[in-house]
């Protein structure tokens, strides 16, 4: 377990200078996110600047879970001033419909659909156009680790809220 913070951490650290976080709670929901042991890594950007700069960016989404679990990664403008935990609210408010999805998913703005869910040990890649802006990406699977249905993800917290800038 020791070895895997490790990781964590390195990766939280890449993932905090790619993105600029305007603000301590912004640095807090990488740390929310990565609590739950889904990686987010920024691994290379189609602009030539630093990788906070509007245009394409490349993330690579891993699910690095020791017991199976669905992630996903969606991506969402957020608007004028919301935040990362207007999501988390939202969504801990709303629960799930009777098909077990989060209700409050279809509230934010998906910029770049939905990439599909990365199970344990699986790997997602997303490329998106971003222009600036303020952004979150936010998991709205309900799954528990192991098994078993529970509240969406982004309701326990794993919302990271990113800006870009021009
Ligand atoms: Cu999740």
């Amino acid at each position: 377990m020791a070895s895997r913070g490790g990781a964590v951490r390195a990766v939280a650290k890449a993932v905090t200078r790619s993105l600029p976080l305007g603000s301590a709670r912004g640095r807090r929901a990488v740390w929310r996110l990565l609590a739950l042991a889904a990686v987010l890594a920024l691994v290379s950007t189609g602009c030539s600047k630093s990788s906070s700069s509007s245009g394409l960016h490349q993330f690579l989404f891993q699910n690095k879970e020791s017991l199976p679990i669905a992630h996903e990664m969606i991506p969402v403008a957020l608007p004028s001033g919301k935040k990362a935990q207007d999501i988390i609210d939202d969504t801990k408010a709303k629960g799930v419909n009777a098909d077990g999805e989060a209700v409050a998913e279809d509230d934010w703005l998906h910029i770049g659909g939905d990439f599909g869910t990365a199970d344990t040990g699986a790997g997602v890649v997303e490329t998106l156009y971003l222009p600036p802006g303020t952004y979150a990406i936010a998991c709205w699977q309900t799954g528990n680790l192991g098994g078993g249905e529970g509240d969406p993800h982004a309701a326990r917290g794993m919302v990271f809220q990113f800006t870009v800038t021009s």
